[in-house]
């Protein structure tokens, strides 16, 4: 019998709402319970226009607003095929940031051309996740944990503006309908029991439908 394909999971929320910690828990316990799986994050720094973003979000660099959307979206492109490959070969791929925060942020800009139907288009056609996180924190709670405040997008008021677009897209957009609510205020250890669990109902039913990644 051919190996079922993988499940495409990924993670969204505000700054800080846990999204790396959660990704990297949920790897190493998908890998202890004999699963393949592999960790993507999004921006990937790593390539020529990740470092262009990176200068972005750092200061070192000033970049139009469309055009900093439409690199945001090469990026993801960059690695389409890869992961669709990877799903293919059996492989998980819990992904850190996708398309929904490339949306969000954009939109968040205020920007009257820029709306979030305007932020979907060069998204269309990536690889739909089978289930996508959203990790909800409240401003207090994530404006408390490390580090915040360093890069170009925390502040308050654009963290403000981001949490809405992302409530908007969770009850009015096309992407509701793969968006999971997790209550990302509690402890580590409770968040990733909860996410476990939801990513192991999602993994059989990915493996009982074989249905195509979308
Ligand atoms: N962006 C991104 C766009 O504008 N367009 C796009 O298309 C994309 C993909 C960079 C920025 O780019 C924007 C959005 C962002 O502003 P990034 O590199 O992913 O994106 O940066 P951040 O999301 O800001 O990553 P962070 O590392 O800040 O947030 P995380 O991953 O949500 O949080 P994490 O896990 O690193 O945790 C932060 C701290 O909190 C602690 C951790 O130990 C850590 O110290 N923590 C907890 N503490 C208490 N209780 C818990 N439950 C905790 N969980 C984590
Ligand atoms: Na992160």
């Amino acid at each position: 019998m051919a190996r079922p394909r993988g499940t495409l999971i990924v993670f969204e929320g505000l700054d800080r709402s846990g999204k790396s910690t959660q990704c990297e828990r949920l790897v190493s316990h998908l890998r202890q319970e004999g699963h393949d799986a592999q960790h993507m994050r999004f921006p990937n720094r790593t390539t020529p226009i990740g470092q262009m973003i990176n200068n972005y979000l750092s200061g070192l660099a000033q970049t139009e607003d469309h055009v900093i959307h439409l690199l945001f979206s090469a990026n993801r492109w960059e690695s389409a095929a890869e992961i669709e490959r990877l799903i293919s070969e059996g492989t998980t791929v819990v992904i850190d940031r996708y398309y929904y925060s490339g949306m969000a942020y954009t939109a968040a800009k205020g920007n009257p051309d820029m709306d979030l139907n305007w932020c979907r288009h060069p998204e269309v056609g990536l690889p739909r996740p089978d289930l996508c996180l959203f990790l909800d924190v409240s401003t207090e709670v994530a404006m408390s944990r490390g580090g915040y405040g360093a890069e170009r997008y925390e502040k308050r008021e654009m963290q403000d503006r981001v949490r809405e677009l992302f409530r908007d897209m969770r009850d009015h957009h096309d992407e509701r309908s793969d968006i999971v609510l997790v209550d990302a205020n509690r402890s580590i250890e409770d968040v990733a029991a909860e996410i476990n669990d939801l990513v192991g109902l999602t993994m059989q039913q990915v493996a009982k439908s074989g249905q195509p990644l979308r």
